[in-house]
């Protein structure tokens, strides 16, 4: 049985699934809090959801991020965990996102099963892309796009990148960094299947209005 086959068909955790607004969410010590927001960007029409949180320790991403699951299953979208395989795991989160610093895919995909969406940040290199293909990857994203107040460090990845990537990879490619609503477009043109945001959906006075405001940009692009 291909891995497509074998994915729960509660949730469409399957490639088709990674595309629309992916919310990340913010650093955000306070539950309730970002409970609320969360609800707005999937009230907003939010695709996936992917809990990071870089300030918190285990107990505190624990507790959010069993709560943001229960939000997920309710919505009927995919929930994934930001670097903490041990997390992603113990919750039994849909899927964990991995960097640089992060466990291997291998390794990742050892411990979660085969049923679980594995997605790799690849910064500005295609060849970080197709090596993460190889090892299982079910997506891989590309940024910083534009200048990322979040992550102000980031590397840039040229739009050019995303127009290769399109060309040279079957897997679904989502970009990161800086992205707003008005910018969005060039990087959905150059092949991104999907944006993932913080700042510009999770800072926004409506998170709401925001999320909708991005999801809107997909509803011309074939599925
Ligand atoms: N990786 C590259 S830029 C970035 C990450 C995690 C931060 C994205 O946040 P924002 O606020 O949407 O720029
Ligand atoms: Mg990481």
């Amino acid at each position: 049985m291909s891995r497509a086959q074998a994915r729960p068909e509660r949730w469409v955790v399957s490639h088709a699934g990674v595309r629309g607004l992916y919310a990340v969410t913010p650093d955000e010590p306070d539950i309730g809090s970002l409970a609320r927001k969360v609800r707005k960007a999937l009230a907003g029409g939010a695709r996936i959801l992917q809990y990071r949180n870089k300030s918190a320790n285990a107990a505190l991403r624990r507790e959010q991020g069993t709560a943001l699951l229960a939000l997920c299953r309710e919505a009927r979208i995919p929930f994934v965990i930001n670097d903490d395989l041990d997390l992603a795991r113990a919750i039994r989160a849909d899927g964990l996102h991995l960097g640089r610093d992060d466990v291997s895919i291998a390794v990742a995909r050892a411990q979660l099963g085969e049923d679980k969406l594995l997605g790799v940040s690849c910064y500005d290199r295609l060849e970080l892309a197709l090596a993460a293909r190889e090892a299982g990857a079910d997506y891989v994203a590309f940024g910083s796009a534009f200048p990322s107040s979040t992550k102000p460090e980031a590397t840039r990845a040229p739009l050019s990148l995303y127009r290769e990537a399109r060309a040279r990879l079957d897997l679904p490619i989502v970009a990161i960094g800086g992205i707003t609503t008005e910018n969005a477009h060039n990087v959905i043109e150059a092949g991104a299947d999907a944006v993932a945001v913080i700042s510009a959906l999770f800072d926004s006075p409506d998170i709401e209005a925001a999320a909708r405001g991005f999801s809107r940009l997909f509803d011309k692009k074939n599925p």
